[in-house]
């Protein structure tokens, strides 16, 4: 059985950024809604079910044909909301050092042009759905978008950082304004996290 995450931050920390209200019915509601829909759709799957959801997600040829939309779409949106929540700081904003730091000045002609290429990537993704810094295979650093609660791990990729633009995200807070919704999420973005994210998978 998968569980629904405690959150190592209260759901007023993130505020002004993100509102604790966004937050708690996104945790509380959203989140755990994947986590029990995903315990839902594994439940007749004895063998998949004890697998780790980055595993399954991987995989999800594995999931018969009736199960694995469910799979893919509550699976995704468990492992991402997972993902999100933890590189999320009151204490956050900056930019990355050590090897992240050196990948992304390396990749996106330095960290102006990766914070210019992740915003116009996050602002392209029409209707709902997630960006993304990942590590592709060749272990180099690449940004994406993906619809609904898809993610690069599907692609054989490794994410290591992921903004949730669904509306239900910034809605209450920020309406349409998806852009200052991106703009006030770099100044939380727990970086030591990402830094940590980048050296298990580079
Ligand atoms: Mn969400």
């Amino acid at each position: 059985m998968f569980v629904l995450p405690k959150l190592e931050y209260s759901y007023a920390d993130l505020e002004p950024y993100i509102d604790s209200r966004t937050m708690e019915i996104h945790h509380s509601k959203h989140h755990a809604g994947y986590v029990t829909n995903l315990n839902n759709a594994l439940e007749t799957l004895k063998d998949i079910k004890t697998r780790s959801i980055e595993e399954i997600l991987t995989k999800l040829d594995a999931i018969p044909v009736d199960l694995r939309t469910a799979v893919r779409n509550n699976g995704g949106g468990h492992y991402n909301h997972s993902l999100f929540w933890t590189i999320l700081s009151k204490k956050g904003g900056g930019r990355p050092s050590g090897s992240l730091g050196d990948a992304v000045e390396k990749e996106f002609d330095g960290f102006d042009g990766f914070k210019a290429t992740f915003t116009k990537t996050a602002m392209e993704r029409f209707g709902s759905g997630w960006a993304w810094l990942f590590v592709n295979s060749e272990g180099s650093l690449r940004v994406s978008s993906t619809p609904n609660q898809d993610n690069p791990l599907m692609d054989g990729n490794k994410p290591i950082l992921g903004l949730d633009v669904w509306e239900h995200a910034y809605y209450i807070k920020y309406q349409n304004k998806r852009a200052d919704y991106i703009a006030s999420w770099w100044e939380i973005i727990n970086w030591t996290k990402v830094e940590e994210n980048y050296s298990k998978v580079a």
